[in-house]
């Protein structure tokens, strides 16, 4: 599995999935949220209405992810996951590790074999860039290589994930990420 991070625009990535910084009620918002819904068509509401309806009576709980199509995006599918919101005192690093991995779950789920990223949590949400890309590397990396107790210490998991591509829309969260990469 390759982790990359490049500058760029998340809802033009080639890639089998892609990630949304949503929020709880799933049915939209700003920042990249808005710019995905837009891009997807009115298509991707309606079936964030239906996970609503059928999943999440209660709103996508923080640090969880669900799936559905992409629409008319490149990307097949749109993974939501709703990031802990700073500014709200949810200032757990488990809770944002835990978008990242559950995220990367619902992809294998799908059979995905790449996914792109947005800094989640790193805009509206408050969260200081350098640790979203600390927590972000870190996530990623250690779900490769399958921190939990089910696989071999050492050994890289056969996930199906062959990329995983941060897609950051502003050079410093770029820099950001790519200090940790260099790691
Ligand atoms: N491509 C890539 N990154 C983007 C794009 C884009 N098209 N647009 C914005 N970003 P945010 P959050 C960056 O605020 O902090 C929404 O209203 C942006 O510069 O989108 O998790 C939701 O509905 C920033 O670095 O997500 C929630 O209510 C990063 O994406 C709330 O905001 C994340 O910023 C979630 O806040």
């Amino acid at each position: 599995m390759r982790i990359k991070a490049v500058q760029g625009d998340i809802t033009t990535q080639d890639v089998d999935a892609i990630v949304n910084a949503a929020n709880s009620s799933l049915l939209g918002g700003g920042g990249v949220d808005g710019a995905i819904h837009r891009a997807a068509g009115p298509a991707l509401l309606e079936a964030c209405r239906e996970l609503r309806r059928t999943t999440y009576p209660d709103g996508l709980p923080v640090g969880s992810s669900a799936v559905t199509p992409g629409f008319e995006l490149p990307a097949r599918w749109v993974i939501h996951t709703v990031g802990p919101n700073w500014h709200a005192g949810e200032r757990s690093t488990a809770m944002l590790a835990s978008c990242f991995t559950t995220s990367l779950e619902r992809a294998v789920e799908v059979g995905a074999t790449s996914i792109a990223f947005p800094a989640v949590s790193g805009g509206v949400y408050g969260w200081d860039m350098d640790e979203v890309a600390r927590v972000a590397v870190a996530s990623a990396r250690a779900w490769q290589s399958g921190a939990d107790d089910s696989w071999e210490p050492g050994h890289r998991r056969p996930t199906g994930i062959e990329l995983v591509r941060f897609v950051l829309f502003s050079a410093d969260a770029l820099a950001a990420f790519e200090h940790r990469l260099a790691e």
